[in-house]
């Protein structure tokens, strides 16, 4: 397992073909996982040991990915420790009672080990399952996870949560770092059940100035990948439009910083810097292009990536629900087929 190609890749060493996995790989577009899912709450999936293995077995067995990402949401621990919130087919998570003050940050304690039993359970029998294929645990970064406390659900604008942010840095500070301190540990527990690296998801975080991140959000994400250090696997740190922000992110403590498609990853290369390993990053559009099409966009992007000290093939972010499974199976082939020629 340790010498998977996706691991050797995470560690920036030589592999016999390019790595690839697909950030939302298992979900709405797949109709095996529909079945499944029928009549069963998104949330309760995640705390069912049952659909939550089998969900995320689903795309190994199709594609033949190179790593499985667990099946799960950035919500799973804070609904794990008792916060009021669903997520709610067709918008996403929502909040019953935003978070709008110093008092509400009570519940937002650490993880106690019988919260998360049922994941323990799934990463467990995943990792048997999986043999050498090796399971990406993942958590939502604490900008990411306070954006949906504060705005109550998903927003476009983030701005009630830059309003806190800009007019009560204290309160800011002091629910990020809880948002940190429970997010290292929700990967901690994943890493420890068997998870041989973990992704921490900032997905909009692409929404700050680099001053305003650096100030605000860095040291909080800094503490989430610093907190798990100790045990030894890649951590990779992926944002949606982080162009201005990928030094930044890699500086935060990451060993493999995802890039969004807005970049060519040889550009990204250049702003990351210190011997990072890249991953990402098609058009998640460009599989719906014909094959062709597709594979020479791919090809751009594999040839792009040399440029950085390691690649692990992605979309520059998650499949989008509409995807031709057909169309994935076909990008999978190509990326394992592409001739690594020497640089
Ligand atoms: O009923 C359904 O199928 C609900 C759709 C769905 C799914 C399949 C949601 C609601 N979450 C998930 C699973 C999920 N969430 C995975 C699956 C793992 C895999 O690839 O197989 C992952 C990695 C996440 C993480 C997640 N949830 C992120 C970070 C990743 C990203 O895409 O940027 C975010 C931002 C969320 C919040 C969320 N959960 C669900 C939705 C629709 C959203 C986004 C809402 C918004 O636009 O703000």
């Amino acid at each position: 397992m340790n010498d998977s190609v996706f691991l050797r890749a995470c560690r920036g060493e030589s592999v016999s073909h390019l790595p690839v996995w697909f950030m939302r790989q298992a979900g709405r577009s797949l109709p095996e996982y529909r079945k499944l899912r029928e009549g069963v709450p998104m949330l309760e999936s995640c705390f069912r040991p049952d659909l939550a293995v089998e969900i995320t077995l689903q795309p190994v067995r199709r594609y033949g990915v190179d790593a499985a990402i667990f099946f799960s949401d950035i919500v799973v621990p804070l609904k794990a420790i008792g916060v009021d919130l669903d997520i709610v087919p067709g918008t996403g998570p929502v909040v019953a009672e935003p978070i709008r003050s110093g008092g509400q940050l009570a519940q937002l304690r650490d993880i106690e080990p019988a919260d998360v039993d049922p994941i323990v359970e799934s990463v467990k029998s995943l990792v048997g399952e999986l043999g050498a294929t090796p399971l990406i645990g993942f958590a939502g970064a604490p900008f990411t996870l306070a954006s949906y406390l504060i705005e109550g659900g998903p927003s476009k604008d983030h701005r009630l949560t830059k309003q806190l942010m800009y007019s009560n840095p204290e309160l800011w500070h002091a629910l990020l770092s809880r948002l940190a301190a429970i997010g290292g540990q929700f990967l901690r527990v994943q890493i420890e059940a068997g998870a041989s690296a973990i992704q921490l998801f900032d997905s909009w975080a692409g929404n700050l100035s680099l001053a305003d991140y650096d100030t605000y959000v860095k040291p909080h994400s800094a503490a989430v990948l610093a907190s798990v250090a100790d045990l030894g696997v890649p951590r990779i740190h992926f944002g949606v439009g982080t162009g201005e922000l990928l030094q930044s992110m890699g500086d935060a403590g990451a060993d493999v910083v995802g890039v969004d498609w807005r970049v060519s990853l040889d550009v990204a290369a250049k702003r990351v810097g210190g011997g990072r390993v890249l991953q990402g990053n098609l058009d998640p559009t460009a599989v719906f292009a014909p094959t062709d099409v597709m594979t020479a966009k791919a090809a751009e992007v594999i040839e792009a990536g040399r440029a950085a000290p390691g690649h692990i093939f992605n979309l520059g972010h998650g499949v989008l629900p509409a995807t031709d499974p057909d169309a994935l199976a076909r990008l999978v082939d190509f990326v394992h087929g592409y001739e690594l020629s020497p640089s």
